[in-house]
């Protein structure tokens, strides 16, 4: 994909429809996108607001929520839960499903604020969301899980320079840009393809004494460069959020990885499955590239909870194809 991209004019609503989408599931993607264009307002004023701190709550996640989490969330949820083709909502900030409309068709699972460890330092932030049709009134974790492989739309947004979206609703993988004039999203670029090989690397290194084999394999062998087995260079890039790394997955190739580890707490890795891990997938997968969790696909998980973390790594297929194959020795 070039990293030049530009306005095609076409907004958000009519590509979704270009795309065979459900009605119901283009006035979704609409709900979401308007929330994200809140989010992306809000973000702007947060340090003049005094917004970037911490709150004084913790999340189920057990990790301290930030002003940000919060709003976020509420943005997301005000726009959704009222909607007719929500039957309920998933996020990262609520500990459990949350209900939506009774005859509500669709669960909306979503990090309202991926990365928000980056807000304090004004780096790029993102909201992440997976559609899932769980079918008529469905507003339980068993319901939700066993909708799993139902996902039928999947995007983020990332709030850098530009805010960005990228997603797919079952066919192409397509980034628009948010117009601030305009207030609505145009395509930029459709039908993205991730490139099959890459020179570039996205984990975070201070864990390498607590990685399995496979992943130190992996890494050393890009570290080793021309030298080494894999006889190129490798560069790294670690954003600390990872709709930013993912990005620049669709914008260059590449691969990230969030593996598993030999730490408590750490054994299945960090990222969530239901509204991280998968919705990334679909968008990968969509555009030409692989997404594992160790050596099995992330869309043939069997999820046992809402908040079920998962190894992964993601992005150019014959980087993950290695990943999997080092894994899969394990
Ligand atoms: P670490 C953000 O908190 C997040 O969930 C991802 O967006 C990001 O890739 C990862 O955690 C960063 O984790 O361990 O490097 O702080």
């Amino acid at each position: 994909m070039s990293s030049t991209v530009a306005g095609t004019g076409q907004p958000l609503d009519h590509w979704c429809k270009t795309q065979g989408a459900a009605p119901a599931v283009v006035d979704l993607v609409d709900a979401i996108a308007g929330g994200c264009a809140e989010i992306a307002t809000l973000l702007h004023a947060a340090p003049l607001r005094g917004l970037t701190g911490a709150s004084a709550e913790v999340n189920i996640q057990g990790e301290v929520q930030k002003h940000l989490d919060i709003m976020t969330n509420d943005i997301m949820m005000r726009r959704l839960k009222p909607l007719a083709a929500v039957a309920c909502l998933v996020s990262e900030e609520e500990d459990h499903v949350v209900p939506g409309q009774p005859n509500g068709r669709y669960c909306v699972a979503f990090d309202p604020l991926d990365g928000s460890s980056n807000i304090e330092t004004n780096s790029t932030i993102g909201t992440v969301f997976s559609i899932l049709d769980v079918g008529e009134g469905v507003a339980d974790e068993a319901g939700v899980l066993a909708a799993y492989s139902k996902q039928v739309a999947a995007g983020y947004v990332l709030y850098g320079p530009a805010a960005l979206m990228v997603i797919n609703v079952g066919d192409d993988t397509t980034m628009l840009a948010f117009d601030p004039a305009g207030g609505d999203f145009e395509v930029v670029q459709s039908g993205i393809k991730v490139p099959a090989d890459a020179a570039e690397f996205s984990i975070n290194m201070s864990y390498q004494s607590v990685w399995h084999a496979d992943t130190a394999r992996y890494v050393s062998e890009c570290l080793e460069g021309k030298a080494g087995p894999r006889g190129k260079s490798f560069n790294m890039r670690w954003a600390g959020a990872m709709v930013a790394d993912v990005h620049r997955v669709f914008v260059r190739g590449g691969v990230f990885i969030y593996p598993a580890m030999n730490k408590k707490g750490s054994e299945e890795g960090k990222l969530r499955l239901l509204y991280e891990a998968n919705p990334m997938a679909m968008l990968i997968e969509g555009a030409g590239g692989m997404a594992i969790a160790n050596a099995t696909p992330i869309r043939e998980l069997k999820p046992n909870s809402i908040h079920q973390r998962v190894p992964l790594a993601m992005g150019s297929k014959n980087e993950v194809a290695l990943l999997k194959e080092y894994a899969e020795g394990r």
